[in-house]
């Protein structure tokens, strides 16, 4: 996955870009190879997500339709603008972090344009035209998301002032990109890292390599993430509003106070978490003898 702290030189191509880091998409630019990877890569995607996507990710989805070939992003803007008033602006790749919260604010979701070539089908550093918009564009057809994210993007912004960047990317990294979401129906993902990626659906999930911890506002800040390999802790959410809740408040106490507050590593539990289990355990439970959860376990 990528960060805002990606070493290696950008693949997109700025030169046509506008001060505001939006292009044109270009459709017709894509070749009939990039079509046929486009659903491959979707394919495989929508195979798993029955069971691990929220449901507002996948209305969403059905909603953004682009299942068989490339999105026209104005095509699609124009649904998305009947639902939650968003649009969505093509962008040659990642843009600076102030002009990234400036289209969030503005309701506006930047989308890359280039497609990952084949032999990068499961892994990639930066955000391509798959990631952004299989990952993204559902949930935002959710007029409680698409407001928090609107939201999220005006504190963004408010925190470059505050020289507190480093702790709001972590918000958006734990959440918008790595959520996840306990539901009636079990444990379940919402963030864009996880739908998009095919081996980290199940992980994030699943695995006991995992941890998964309630959302806690202060402790999502703190926590270093990892751009290069599946993550080590997700951070669940109870309902989609909460989100809003977090960041819908006056953050500069806390701001300031966390800058200087030591970072939490992601390896690693906190005192005060609560352990959330996973969607499926790793070890079969019998059914004969009711078994305790372990100490610590948050039971929904
Ligand atoms: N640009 N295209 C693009 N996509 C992102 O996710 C992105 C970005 N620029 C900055 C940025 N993200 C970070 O500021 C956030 O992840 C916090
Ligand atoms: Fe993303």
């Amino acid at each position: 996955m990528y960060g805002a702290h990606t070493s290696s030189a950008l693949r997109g191509d700025y030169r046509r870009a506008r001060a505001d880091f939006t292009v044109e998409q270009g459709w017709h630019r894509y070749s009939a190879a990039d079509q046929v990877l486009w659903r491959r890569l979707y394919e495989r995607q929508c195979r798993q997500l029955a069971d691990s996507a929220c449901e507002a990710y996948i209305d969403g989805l059905a909603r953004a339709g682009s299942a068989t070939r490339i999105p026209d992003l104005k095509a699609v803007s124009d649904a998305l603008t009947a639902a939650t008033g968003w649009r969505l602006v093509a962008v040659p790749g990642f843009i600076p972090d102030a002009q990234f919260f400036a289209h969030l604010a503005a309701r506006q979701f930047p989308v890359t344009v280039w497609l990952r070539k084949p032999e990068e089908i499961d892994y990639l550093v930066e955000p391509d035209i798959f990631h952004d918009f299989f990952g993204h564009v559902p949930m935002l057809f959710d007029p409680h998301f698409a407001d928090f994210v609107q939201r999220y993007g005006e504190q963004g912004l408010h925190a470059i002032t505050l020289d507190a960047l480093p702790l709001v990317a972590r918000l958006y990294w734990y959440t918008v990109e790595f959520g996840l979401i306990e539901t009636p129906k079990g444990l379940r993902a919402y963030g864009a890292g996880i739908l998009s990626s095919a081996g980290e659906t199940a992980y994030a999930l699943d695995s006991a390599q995992a941890l998964r911890i309630r959302f806690d506002l202060q402790r999502c800040m703190r926590t270093r993430y990892r751009i290069d390999a599946f993550q080590k802790t997700y951070f669940v959410i109870q309902s989609l509003d909460q989100l809003m809740a977090a960041i819908d408040q006056d953050l500069d106490l806390l701001l300031t106070q966390l800058r200087s507050a030591p970072e939490l590593d992601p390896e690693h539990l906190a005192p005060g978490d609560r352990i959330v289990a996973p969607r499926r355990s790793a070890m079969p439970i019998p059914m004969s003898k009711p078994v305790p959860p372990p100490a610590g376990v948050a039971t929904p």
